[in-house]
């Protein structure tokens, strides 16, 4: 694990154009980081995918085409805090279907709170947690032979490039039988002066989250970043649709990594690409699912169509 976060950073710093994965945000501070973040008012995107888990529970069940005397499997990528999942749960529940809910996380520990959770206010509902890499365990659920709805949620998608993306669906159209369904949350390409605030809050909570990778850093492979010589810098372009953070260098410096043996030089304003938070239209999700064997039935928006809920067939 050390091995690969060491090797990953020895990688991103050596580029030209450098950069760090984002996936290295989510250490214990970076999880919480991240739900202050969902909580900001600058943050719109949990609001809305909850507006429509919410108001809308009827809308994705019958979309869904769930039979109400029909078993399935509920599974979901990445399931953090279920708040917006235990929206659909209650209402399955209360109205008796028969199903399972398996939400799939790489934290063990997540997912145990989430199953504290849900025993709590939800004693009905049938848990089943898988801790482990998404597609190994979508494998081992091919021989059960129940229809299968997937969620993936909050747009977690938009992380990836738009090549990774279809390599992304690809696998979990494989790991599906047909008629199987994805529930797909992504957020909607809209104006910079909604988009920009959400990635560089007032409260800073959103730099300190992209900060925190520098931190790791300086703990874990003993490096000496001097996090007042860098700034955070958002950037997003309507017509692309895309948004990255990165962080900036003041001015030129020096960073020795220890656990590498190695300084990095780093030039005034020199950028350190962070994170990519992709927004997506009907036509950016087209050509994802293009030459897949996934397709769109419908997307349910939230009352701002801020964000879209789309659900996909196999
Ligand atoms: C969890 C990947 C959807 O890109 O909006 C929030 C992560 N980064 N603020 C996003 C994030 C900065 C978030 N996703």
């Amino acid at each position: 694990m050390k091995d690969t976060f060491k090797n990953d950073i020895n990688i991103g710093l050596s580029a030209n154009e450098k950069s760090l994965p984002s996936k290295y945000f989510y250490d214990k501070i970076g999880d919480a980081l991240f739900v202050k973040i969902m909580n900001l008012p600058e943050y719109y995107l949990t609001k809305a995918e909850f507006d429509i888990f919410k108001n809308q529970t009827q809308d994705i069940i019958d979309t869904l085409k769930i039979a109400p005397d029909t078993y399935f499997e509920l599974i979901e990528l990445g399931a953090g805090d279920g708040t917006k999942t235990k929206e659909l749960l209650k209402v399955l529940s209360h109205k008796n279907y028969a199903f399972e809910y398996l939400p799939i996380d790489i934290s063990l520990n997540a997912l145990e709170q989430l199953e504290t959770r849900l025993s709590k206010e939800l004693p009905k509902v049938k848990v089943t947690k898988k801790q482990g890499d998404y597609f190994e365990v979508l494998e081992g659920l091919k021989n059960s032979h129940h229809p299968k709805i997937v969620l993936f949620l909050g747009s977690n998608i938009g992380n990836l490039g738009d090549a990774e993306a279809k390599t992304f669906i690809s696998n979990l159209s494989d790991a599906l039988n047909k008629n199987d369904k994805v529930l797909l949350g992504i957020d909607l390409i809209k104006p910079e002066h909604i988009v920009l605030p959400a990635y560089n809050d007032k409260a800073g909570v959103t730099k300190a989250f992209n900060f925190n990778l520098l931190h790791r850093i300086n703990s874990e492979l003993e490096a000496d970043f001097n996090l007042q010589q860098f700034s955070h810098t958002p950037e997003y372009s309507e017509n692309t649709g895309i948004a990255k953070s990165f962080i900036v260098s003041d001015k030129n410096q020096n960073v020795t990594i220890g656990a590498l043996n190695k300084t990095f030089q780093f030039k005034a304003g020199e950028k350190i690409h962070t994170e990519t938070s992709r927004k997506y239209n009907d036509d950016v999700l087209g050509s994802i699912l293009k030459n897949s064997d996934l397709s769109i039935v419908t997307k349910l928006l939230d009352s701002n169509k801020y964000f879209a809920d789309y659900i996909l067939e196999k």
